[in-house]
């Protein structure tokens, strides 16, 4: 069938043309009036379609397309008709790969247990403590380190309908949270800070790491009503797009922190899983099959490390086994599917080592425990015989916590590849954000069907009844058709009796 008014062809069982918006009406359509009420509400959707607000990619132009493609299915799903329950997780599945597009910046981001030393790790990286560690879960927001021609720290809030679901999500069952945050008395700031707009501080050097610690850590009220903080360094040494994220730990007994993490892993490009080089776990397991699964055909870009390495007893000989055990685990095709990639992507690290020996001072505590640490190692007994002959082999101990190979890998194996490995991701989310949109529409459609399907029933089911009754009443006038015929034969009968009788009773008369 040809659009009246476009020429365009259309499917024969269509009443609405879909590319101009047109009422194309059979014969047996009775309600016309509610078909163009229909018309004009498509008619000035297509409008709205076409006239999208577009959010230009300037770097590059398939991104552009895919952009503009994804705002204008944006239009449709925010449709009084859609926009309810599933819709409004779309459009926010939307809004996130537009993010994503302007901004694309290729996240590595070290995740994992809480207390696995994610943080130690990262500061080890960047040659300074900035990210807070302690022994208690201490990470709450998701910290991005990233390079910049001056040092800044930029702290982004919930607004208030984020803090809304957040809070709607958390307040009844997180017992734990509910406690920390009454101990904070956090709720006396959260007006103060609930859609505050971003704050971009230059920062000196000294000042860096309080600051940062006033909006990441748990010991802070801030840090609840805080979305993420990036940080601007002079003295990072990656490429501008490249920027590191250190997460809240997972299984932190305040499920919030670790849902931070959760809701995020996704969204990395490339992850650094840190795992206790003593013991790999069921949930530590799961996360990991999880970040495989998301790194689709390039399992490379994920690295399994075995944290606080120098904390083994034995640290040469028991990594040794304890990495046979999970390149056994991890080889498999779910994960990094050959054992060579395995051996490679696992890697042991000891990181409290290096900024131990970074921070080197003299002092007695930190000589005995670099001592400690040394003594672990056979290559050292017959040289350090004495905690302060530590001093004279500390470049040599931040060479063994091998956390210059993790920094190796990250040159060798992401820098030289991550735009291209950053477009494969875009056109997976993308594909992925369009094959959830069809879902939903197919599901919408199926419902609408079933809703058609219903009331065709019903009316069959009136016909159905129609016809019976129909049949009834047949059936009742013919009975009573037979039985007026049987009434009549009756009268006619009796009639002739009575005047049979009366003619007889005449005669009788007559002869008496
Ligand atoms: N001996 C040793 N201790 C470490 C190492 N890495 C981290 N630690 C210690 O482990 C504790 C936790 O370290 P963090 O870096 O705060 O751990 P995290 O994974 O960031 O923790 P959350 O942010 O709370 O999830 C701290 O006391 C660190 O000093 C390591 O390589 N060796
Ligand atoms: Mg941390």
């Amino acid at each position: 069938m040809v659009c009246n008014n476009c020429n365009k062809e259309i499917k024969d069982y269509l009443l609405l043309c879909p590319h101009c918006g047109t009422a194309n009406p059979t014969d047996s359509l009775k309600n016309v009036e509610l078909l163009n009420d229909y018309a004009n509400k498509l008619q000035n959707l297509i409008k709205s379609v076409g006239t999208a607000e577009h959010t230009a990619i300037a770097w590059d132009l398939t991104v552009d397309q895919y952009v503009k493609k994804m705002e204008q299915l944006q239009v449709i799903i925010s449709q009084p008709e859609f926009s309810k329950n599933t819709g409004e997780r779309l459009m926010k599945r939307i809004r996130g790969f537009v993010d994503r597009c302007k901004d694309p910046i290729f996240h590595i981001a070290f995740v994992g247990t809480i207390k696995a030393g994610k943080s130690t790790l990262i500061n080890a990286m960047l040659g300074r403590d900035l990210a807070s560690t302690s022994v208690t879960p201490e990470t709450a927001v998701l910290t991005k380190f990233r390079k910049s021609k001056s040092d800044y720290v930029r702290i982004s809030f919930y607004s208030a309908v984020e803090w809304k679901q957040l809070w709607a999500s958390i307040s009844s069952k997180a017992d734990v949270f509910m406690q920390e945050y009454k101990a904070l008395n956090a709720d006396s700031e959260k007006d103060k800070w609930i859609g505050h707009e971003t704050i971009t501080k230059s920062i000196s050097e000294d000042a860096l790491e309080n600051e940062i610690e006033r909006w990441t850590s748990s010991k802070h009220l801030e840090h609840y009503f805080v979305k993420e903080v990036e940080i601007g360094l002079t003295d990072f040494n990656l490429p501008d797009q490249i920027v590191f994220v250190d997460t809240p730990g997972l299984d932190d007994a305040v499920q919030y922190r670790s849902d931070v993490t959760r809701a995020y892993i996704d969204r990395a490009n490339a992850v650094f899983a840190c795992v206790n080089s003593g013991q790999m776990t069921g949930p530590e397991l799961s996360t990991l099959n999880r970040i495989f699964t998301n790194s689709g055909d390039k399992p490379e870009k994920v690295f399994v490390l075995g944290t606080q390495w120098d904390k083994m007893n034995h640290p040469v000989d028991d990594w040794k086994k304890q990495k046979n055990e999970w390149v056994k685990y991890l080889s498999m095709a779910n994960c990094y599917g050959n054992t060579e990639i395995a051996q490679k992507n696992i890697i042991n690290v000891a990181a409290y080592l290096a900024n131990l020996c970074r921070n080197y001072d003299g002092n007695k505590k930190t000589m005995k425990e670099l001592y400690a640490i040394a003594m672990k190692f056979d290559e050292y007994e017959d040289i350090i015989d004495i905690p302060s002959d530590v001093e004279g082999h500390l470049e040599e101990l931040i060479e063994k916590s091998n956390v210059s190979e993790v920094m190796r890998r990250i040159n060798l194996d992401i820098v030289p590849k991550y735009k291209d490995f950053l477009m494969n991701d875009i056109v997976a989310n993308y594909t992925a954000v369009l094959n959830e949109i069809k879902s939903f529409f197919a599901e919408k459609r199926e419902a609408q069907f079933e809703v058609l399907r219903d009331s065709t029933k019903s009316a069959d089911e009136i016909r159905i009844s129609f016809e019976k009754a129909k049949k009834e009443l047949e059936d009742v006038s013919a009975y009573r058709e037979q039985l007026e015929i049987a009434m009549s034969e009756l009268k006619a009968n009796t009639d002739e009796r009575v005047n049979e009788l009366c003619k007889a009773l005449q005669e009788m008369t007559k002869t008496a």
